[in-house]
């Protein structure tokens, strides 16, 4: 139950699925503003439980998005006397912020809670569990935690409801499960820039001579338990204690001669190890992971009369190695193989076979062709993308908007479409041979019924077309399956948008027919996503080597909205990694000229794409 528990400001909260842009430089504390997005948010469920004014909710409710969008530190901007000039923030808001900056907690928010009790609170952010139903329940059914939850479905006591078919509950249960599992981890998104940013300030100590992450986030898994950090030292004892006294340590839960467990800033547990240096390499590899790639390995080692731990490999009770993680896969006669590889899905087999894959890499990405504008939802305007593209060293970049089926999104409609392709052919005069090459492109609905929100004329117009599902998630296998195939027949559709529709924590992937999709693109020549935002990472690793398998064409998009987020696609690169994906298959790793020959495959769309 404990870890369940939540602070009720949720500042010190172990808190899985942040929704906050970590990447963004926050140089004081990156959790600042997602702990105030994360209590308005908080504020808007408890408002909206308590059946009050929505103006006051959706204010709230703006707030959050508006601060989860922030690239600067509130802290700086209280200090600056900005406050109000974030969007959404009026003068009230503004001084809660200012609280919260000066004492860690909002009475406001304090006041509203009162009489509800902690772990109803709690419930609000279940999937699918609206403040109204919850009402209901702690009025119907004494809900007033998780615990009364579970009994009350359990024991069939929501069933008598007013309103509470089968169908309602098992949507519950599916809310509470997707719930659970996010609770207990977090984003990979979210850990990285943290870990990051620990592994600088240790190697800021001057006793801590190396410092590197090992475990699922070396790995880079799409969610994480805790973090591994290694460390050499040659005075161990007094380098763990500085470590321990870092500013982002919040909590000292352990602290030896040779290891330290702290919670940090961001409320995730890290396990701090010293090693010393011969055994480095040997408990690098063995503190990455995972466990059943581990058991393999040693397993092999034992056929070969080597035994294999953290501190090194050894024949008998002579050390063979272990200095380096090279070694360790040495002396088994096979290469290093990727941390990203790391999980015991034929990794080992491959690499005692020597056929390996040569693994994509961040550097190997020409060009993003999954991007929003402020034309339709994203925060920078078509110049500041293709200017940060350039920035990136791109070769083209594609910006992809909404189409007009996503209202919340501002999706284009035809009169808007028409006045950005104007504004890119004002751009690409402007620019004349400046790199990247831009491309006008759309992220079409794929409808309920299979068609696309714009007509095969426009879409033929277009030079990308990135058909996604956004509506409908729940179709049955058959027909969603079916949906998907008439997009990906559409001739004028090159990408299909995060296949699996999933969000991470929040929603499951649709039901689709995956190997009949894959075929079906590989037949079309449509390339499939793997959309690098952190909430999605869609196709998933296993998806991705299987279609790469079946020789299917993919492409890496970022899916930003603003141009920091361009710099997440690197999250869909370490997702293609751990899938075995190689930078041939992948269309943004090929230079321009092969892309737009790709791009004109059709006939019809030929003379359409702009050089
Ligand atoms: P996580 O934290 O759940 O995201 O996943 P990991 O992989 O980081 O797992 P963690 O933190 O429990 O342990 C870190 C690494 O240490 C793990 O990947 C492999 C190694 N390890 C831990 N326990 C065992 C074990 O019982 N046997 C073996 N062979 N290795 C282990
Ligand atoms: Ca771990
Ligand atoms: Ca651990």
């Amino acid at each position: 139950m404990e870890a369940w528990k939540l602070a009720r400001d949720g500042a010190s909260v172990r808190a899985p699925l942040l929704a906050s842009d970590l990447h963004l430089p926050m140089k004081n504390n990156p959790m600042l503003n997602e702990e105030v997005a994360r209590i308005f948010e908080n504020m808007a469920r408890v408002l909206a439980f308590k059946g009050q004014d929505r103006f006051r909710i959706m204010a709230y409710e703006r707030a959050a998005v508006s601060l989860r969008d922030l690239e600067e530190d509130l802290a700086v901007i209280a200090e600056a006397g900005h406050l109000q000039e974030i969007p959404g923030i009026g003068h009230d808001l503004a001084e809660m912020i200012e609280e919260y900056v000066k004492t860690r907690s909002i009475r406001r928010y304090q006041r509203e809670c009162r009489g509800i009790p902690e772990g109803l609170i709690e419930l609000m952010a279940i999937p699918g569990l609206g403040p109204k139903t919850l009402a209901l329940l702690s009025k119907r059914c004494r809900v007033k935690d998780f615990d009364s939850l579970k009994q009350a479905i359990d024991k069939g006591t929501l069933s008598r409801l007013p309103g509470f078919g089968q169908k309602k509950i098992d949507n519950l249960r599916r809310g509470i499960d997707l719930w659970l599992g996010g609770k207990q981890r977090m984003l990979l998104g979210v850990a990285m820039p943290l870990a990051e940013d620990l592994l600088e300030n240790l190697r800021k100590i001057r006793l801590v001579e190396r410092a590197d992450v090992a475990g699922s986030i070396r790995r880079r898994r799409e969610t994480i338990g805790d973090m591994d950090v290694l460390i050499i030292s040659r005075d161990s004892p007094r380098a763990l204690e500085q470590a321990v006294k870092l500013p982002v340590v919040k909590q000292v839960l352990a602290l030896g001669d040779t290891r330290a467990t702290v919670m940090i800033e961001g409320g995730i547990q890290v396990d701090i190890r010293s090693m010393p240096e011969e055994s480095y390499g040997a408990a690098l590899q063995y503190f990455t992971g995972s466990k059943q790639h581990n058991v393999h390995l040693r397993l092999l080692g034992r056929e070969r009369g080597l035994k294999i731990n953290e501190y090194g490999v050894f024949r008998g009770n002579k050390r063979l190695g272990g200095k380096d993680e090279n070694e360790v896969y040495g002396l088994l006669k096979m290469p290093l193989i990727a941390p990203e590889l790391r999980e015991d899905r034929g990794e080992i087999e491959a690499a005692l076979e020597e056929r390996l894959p040569k693994l994509i890499d961040v550097g190997d990405l020409k060009g993003d062709l999954h991007t929003h504008t402020t034309f339709s939802d994203g925060k920078a305007t078509l110049e500041e993308m293709v200017e940060h593209a350039a920035e990136l060293g791109y070769e083209y970049i594609a910006l992809t908007d909404h189409s007009p089926s996503e209202r919340i999104a501002r999706g284009l409609d035809l009169d808007r479409l028409e006045q950005k392709m104007e504004e890119i052919e004002r751009l690409r005069k402007k620019r004349g041979n400046r790199k990247p090459h831009i491309l006008c492109g759309a992220e079409v609905d794929i409808l309920a019924d299979g068609k696309l929100d714009y007509p095969d004329e426009i879409l033929a117009r277009l030079d990308v077309v990135v058909a996604a599902v956004h509506s409908a998630f729940r179709q049955a296998r058959d027909r969603m399956t079916g949906r998907v195939l008439d997009a990906i027949a559409n001739q004028h559709v090159d990408i299909l948008g995060h296949p699996g529709g999933r969000q991470l924590g929040a929603r499951e992937p649709v039901e689709l027919d995956f190997e009949r999709v894959v075929a079906a693109a590989i037949k079309a020549g449509v390339a499939l996503e793997i959309n690098g935002s952190m909430y999605r990472l869609d196709l998933t690793d296993v998806q991705a080597k299987a279609a790469q398998a079946a020789g299917a064409l993919l492409a890496i998009g970022s899916d930003a909205h603003s141009t920091p987020q361009m710099d997440q696609i690197r999250f869909g690169v370490y997702q293609a990694r751990r899938g075995w994906i190689e930078p041939r298959p992948v269309v943004n790793t090929w230079p321009f000229a092969r892309l737009h020959r790709w791009l004109a495959r059709h006939a019809t769309r030929r003379h359409a794409i702009s050089a």
